[in-house]
């Protein structure tokens, strides 16, 4: 299996970290999104990070990625079992997607004056959901999940955003250093991603 991946992008960091939970035998390339490889081009028409090579499947979009990963390797689990749950889970991951995604995208790329508008919603938006990653000792789940792994790499980032969350946010901190511990996440970073909080 390969992987093709930025060295520091959120999306593919959440790929890196499934791989790295499941501990899937896999040859990770760093590529740099602006000068992607011929081949890569050739398999993937939107071009795009990342990129998984399983035999003759080509997958792209880090979300398509995941489920298949959770699927073809099931152990561990990193989706809860009932039906709710799983619904749960799924929306969970939606809203992340749909609303803390495009904030570390305009964060990242474009002018001072959205960023730190986006950086203000950002840590707001994170703040807020303190009672969630209180409530159980990954999000909400006894586990951890996708939902973690799409979670992780924004919390991680969080001081190279220049973010910091406001005073009483320690069940957030907590969250964050049991992640930060875990052995899957830690063999997930890149150089470039360690750099982040030396
Ligand atoms: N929705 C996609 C977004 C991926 C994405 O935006 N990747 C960027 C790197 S962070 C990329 O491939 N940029 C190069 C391009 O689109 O040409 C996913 O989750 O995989």
């Amino acid at each position: 299996m390969n992987i093709y991946t930025t060295a520091a992008s959120i999306e593919c960091h959440r790929t890196r970290i499934v791989l790295a939970e499941k501990d899937i035998a896999h040859k990770l390339h760093l590529v740099d999104e602006k000068k992607m490889p011929e081949d890569l081009l050739d398999m993937n028409p939107y071009g795009s990070l990342p990129t998984l090579v399983d035999r003759d499947l080509v997958l792209y979009d880090s979300r398509v990625i995941m489920e298949y990963l959770e699927e073809r390797f099931p152990h561990p689990p990193l989706m809860p079992v009932g039906p709710v749950a799983r619904g749960q889970s799924r929306l969970a991951l939606f809203r992340v997607e749909h609303d803390w995604f495009p904030l570390v995208d305009t964060i990242e790329t474009k002018s001072e004056k959205m960023a730190a508008k986006a950086r203000k919603e950002l840590s707001e938006s994170i703040a807020a959901t303190a009672s969630v990653f209180a409530a159980m000792p990954f999000f909400l789940s006894e586990e951890f999940t996708l939902v973690d792994a799409s979670i992780v790499p924004i919390l991680w980032r969080l001081p190279h955003y220049g973010i910091e969350l406001p005073k009483g946010s320690k069940d957030i901190t907590d969250y964050m250093e049991r992640v930060f511990d875990r052995e899957g996440f830690q063999a997930s970073l890149t150089e470039a991603e360690r750099e982040f909080r030396l």
